[in-house]
């Protein structure tokens, strides 16, 4: 037999459904693009803005794609004055907040590209997020300035 007691708590358990379900909506992704590879090289870099409207914080733990034979995120860091890129375990999107992955700071990496990448040409990438999400997005592929360029293509990679 119902009461209205247990009306109550009914409605209140779906309301709680329906805002978690609201608060894990995706991340949207702004701006990206990579970058043209000079001839002769294999590694290059993307950048993107992730924006998070939702309640929760979210955080990007990797990204795959089918071209690139490795994906690392890194940062830059000044390291005795020297400009240095190093990995990142992940990138943090706050709640109503965002991350940008640019030139100069955050990024991610695309190693080993069988093919070159040029300009027109466009990059597909899947985004995992810690709480189990997956995002596929696409990227143009645009040329870079001569200045940043030269700090993201001369990054070295050993593993
Ligand atoms: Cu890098």
């Amino acid at each position: 037999m119902k009461t209205p007691l247990r009306n109550a708590l009914m409605a209140a358990a779906l309301a709680v459904a329906a805002s978690a379900s609201y608060a894990d909506s995706s991340v949207l992704v702004k701006g990206g693009w990579a970058r043209e590879m000079p001839p002769g090289t294999v590694n290059t870099a993307a950048y993107f803005s992730l924006l998070n409207h939702s309640a929760k914080a979210r955080v990007l733990i990797g990204v795959s794609s089918d071209i690139a034979e490795h994906t690392a995120l890194h940062t830059t860091k000044e390291v005795d004055g020297v400009m240095r890129m190093q990995p990142v375990e992940q990138i943090l999107i706050p709640s109503h907040g965002m991350a940008s992955l640019a030139p100069g700071g955050d990024h991610l990496m695309l190693l080993g590209l069988d093919d070159r990448l040029v300009v027109g040409e466009d990059v597909e990438l899947t985004l995992e997020f810690e709480n189990g999400d997956v995002q596929r997005i696409s990227l143009p592929v645009k040329r870079g300035s001569a200045a940043s360029s030269a700090s993201d293509s001369a990054h070295k990679h050993n593993d």
